[in-house]
């Protein structure tokens, strides 16, 4: 049996030395090597370098692993272990010069599926802001050795929130008036552009809470644990977990009021 503390030192490893390449190919400019799901849905020769670096040191340190990566897809694995991995989220941001973005590399056990996986690592690495979100299961979430909690009183204010847009213009109609249901419980609103700085964010009591429809499982993997152990709750509409209909991460209690807000 590995412990969620030692797959936490590998994904950290792992991280860093992915986050650093990342870092470097940013400063020696980016290329565009496709468009993906829409126009706005691009991937660059980095996502697809920093991915490969990952899969190969995965290869080489946990041969037995599934991989379920943003930019090759899912890998099955002979273990009970699946690491899901995003080598750049934030890579409109990246591409753009802007420096909020992260490499994600999370460790589940059983299938790559939110629904029903047991996250037990991850690691969020933003390399140009030289900061590192951690959380091994049971184990708390920290920044730079620091235990992580989230906000649990807001003040009289309202909410500090963030929220996300898909890159399909066909839906930003819908994720506005949805924006537009959950301003009265705002303070104001933030567009980081990275779902794993977004909760890390909230973990680390940066943000008071974040939500978005359509994140993908790489997206969150990582750093839904760090809500998770920084007292933080994760999930969608219903009880439902995180996942591509809708992800809400807050306190438990504002949680609850995000989501009546939002829901319908
Ligand atoms: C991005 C997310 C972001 C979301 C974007 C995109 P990527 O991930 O981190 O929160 O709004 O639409 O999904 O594509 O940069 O890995």
């Amino acid at each position: 049996m590995t412990s969620s503390p030692d797959l936490l030192a590998l994904a950290v490893d792992i991280a860093c030395e992915a986050g650093e390449l990342a870092h470097r190919r940013r400063s020696e400019g980016v290329a565009i090597a496709a468009t993906k799901s829409a126009l706005a849905d691009i991937v660059t020769e980095a996502d697809r370098e920093v991915e490969n670096l990952i899969r190969e040191r995965l290869r080489a340190e946990r041969p037995d692993d599934g991989f379920l990566g943003e930019e090759s897809g899912p890998e099955r694995g002979s273990s009970e272990f699946t690491w899901v991995v995003d080598p750049i989220d934030g890579t409109v941001n990246y591409a753009y010069g802007i420096p909020a973005y992260a490499v994600s590399v999370a460790v589940v056990a059983g299938e790559p599926d939110p629904r029903t996986w047991e996250a037990r690592a991850g690691a969020v690495y933003a390399p140009a802001i030289g900061e590192l979100f951690t959380a091994a299961r049971g184990h708390g979430a920290h920044l730079a050795g620091v235990p992580l909690h989230v906000n649990d009183e807001i003040g009289p204010a309202g909410a500090l929130m963030a929220t996300g847009f898909g890159y399909d213009p066909d839906t930003h109609a819908q994720d506005l008036a949805r924006l537009g249901r959950a301003m009265p419980l705002a303070r104001d609103i933030r567009r980081i552009g990275a779902a794993s700085l977004d909760l890390a964010y909230v973990a680390a009591g940066r943000l008071d809470a974040y939500f978005e429809r359509g994140l993908q499982p790489w997206d969150h993997a990582a750093a839904g644990l760090v809500v998770a152990e920084a007292g933080g709750r994760i999930g969608g509409f219903a009880g439902a977990p995180a996942g591509r209909t809708m992800t809400i991460a807050a306190s438990s209690e504002l949680f609850d009021r995000i989501e009546r807000a939002i829901e319908h």
